[in-house]
């Protein structure tokens, strides 16, 4: 998958990104991510992207002018590669549409995103209107100073579901916590030591039953 991010504060994504995971998954080149700084797409010798509502009120908006330049110009960027892929265009917001793993999970079939992070106020709604944004999401009920974060999480979520990201073992759990059982199987885990100031890991887990331990696994699941 190819994920193109779109933001005035593209290091903050050093660290969550180039940690773990996400580091092997791109290593390995199952994920490619590359940052714009939106800045170089500003106006003027300060390179301006945002300015004042029309109509007036308080805080500033992202131009529609320098958000679209960005846009197109990152489409543009991609045709000349072997991409025949259409890009998903995401935009962050905390009015967008709440962000589930089942939103989670068709994303990662996509072959390429571009993720805009908002910031100040918002952007121009012309950016909405003219159909330069595929869908806009959430990824909860609070407002965040940007859309940095909603970005990572959003990268993070979807990474572990292409193809080789997570190991064997964790992709097995993986379909097994999956849509078919309701997304409802988890049981309570314990590891060494048997006994922690005075909590006992259940005597069933340490019977070498297996059958007995799956039914007690069943009866715990929620
Ligand atoms: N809950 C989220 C996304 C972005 C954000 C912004 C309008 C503020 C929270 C548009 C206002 C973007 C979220 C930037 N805060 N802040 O996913």
């Amino acid at each position: 998958m190819r994920i193109d991010v779109i933001t005035l504060f593209p290091a903050m994504f050093q660290g969550p990104l180039t940690e773990s995971i996400l580091k092997r998954a791109q290593d390995e080149e199952r994920l490619e991510i590359a940052f714009h700084d939106l800045r170089q797409f500003g106006l003027g010798k300060y390179h301006q992207v945002d300015d004042s509502p029309y109509g007036g009120g308080a805080g500033m908006l992202m131009r529609v002018d320098v958000v679209v330049k960005a846009i197109e110009s990152v489409k543009a960027e991609k045709v000349g590669r072997a991409g025949k892929a259409k890009p998903h265009v995401i935009y962050f917001s905390p009015h967008g549409k709440k962000l589930k793993q089942a939103k989670v999970e068709k994303l990662a079939k996509k072959e390429w995103l571009i993720l805009l992070c908002g910031h100040y106020e918002g952007i121009d709604q012309r950016v909405i209107d003219g159909s330069w944004i595929d869908e806009e999401i959430s990824i909860g009920d609070y407002v965040l100073t940007g859309g940095e974060l909603p970005a990572m999480v959003l990268i993070d979520a979807v990474a572990r579901h292409i193809p080789g990201v997570l190991g064997k073992e964790a992709s097995a759990h993986e379909e097994s916590f999956s849509a078919s059982l309701g997304r409802k199987k988890e049981y309570p885990h314990y590891t060494r030591p048997e006994e922690f100031r005075g909590l006992k890991v259940p005597d069933i887990l340490l019977s070498g039953h297996h059958g007995e331990i799956e039914k007690w696994r069943k009866g715990q699941l929620r």
